[in-house]
């Protein structure tokens, strides 16, 4: 395990395949969302998949017949896991999960968001009740912000250790990969500055070493 997961904002297929191929051994998934799945097609995730387990990050947030339909066709798709948005409510959560199931992939609720916009609605109470809701929908983990690391621990005090957290907001959003693990996050997202450096590879072994420091 290498604490990183590369979110995969390009748009082009070559671009896409080129970096995780090269970032492959630091990372232990890659990331994907509208960006690139809007600019390539759905079929990307096979093709990533082949690199890495892939998690669909669509922010799934309907009624659950609609987001049974999403989850199905993401996990088709070879995705091993989504993010949907916890807001919604459990009906909505509990229908992802049961697909997620049925396929035997993943879930991750967003518990409260990284940009500075993200703690406005995302207060401390709505946070730890999705947080809260997500636990009893039976969902893999959440996803908190790497932006505020104290936010992460008051969530990892919510969920307990039975649940992942996964946190994006480190590098170009400002935010530390080995405070946030320290916070109590599973994982960190990193996207910005893997695929937007020079040498994309470096950059994840960096992170991927800044990480293993602490254990
Ligand atoms: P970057 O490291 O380039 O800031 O990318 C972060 C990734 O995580 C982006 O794909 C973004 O959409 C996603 N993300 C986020 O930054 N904050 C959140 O609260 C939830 C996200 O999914």
């Amino acid at each position: 395990k290498t604490g990183v997961i590369l979110a995969l904002d390009v748009t082009k297929k070559e671009e896409a395949l080129l970096i995780s191929k090269e970032v492959a051994g630091f990372v232990d998934a890659i990331k994907i969302g509208y960006p690139l799945v809007l600019g390539t097609g759905l079929s990307i995730a096979k093709d990533l998949s082949k690199i890495a387990p892939v998690i669909a990050d669509f922010k799934v947030a309907d009624i659950p017949n609609t987001d049974r339909l999403i989850c199905e066709h993401v996990f088709s798709a070879g995705c091993d896991a989504v993010i949907v948005q916890g807001f919604t409510g459990s009906d909505s959560l509990m229908e992802c999960v049961k697909t997620a199931n049925e396929f035997q992939r993943k879930v991750f609720v967003v518990a409260e968001m990284s940009h500075p916009g993200g703690d406005y609605f995302f207060t401390d109470a709505v946070s730890k009740e999705i947080a809260a809701l997500a636990k009893k929908a039976g969902a893999f983990g959440i996803v908190a912000p790497a932006t505020r690391p104290e936010r992460v621990k008051e969530l990892r005090a919510v969920i307990g250790k039975d649940l992942k957290i996964i946190s994006p907001g480190v590098g170009a959003q400002g935010g530390s990969a080995a405070d946030t693990i320290k916070a109590g996050a599973d994982w960190v997202i990193v996207g910005r500055s893997i695929y937007g450096a020079k040498d994309p590879k470096a950059e994840a072994e960096k992170i991927k070493k800044e990480i293993e420091k602490l254990i």
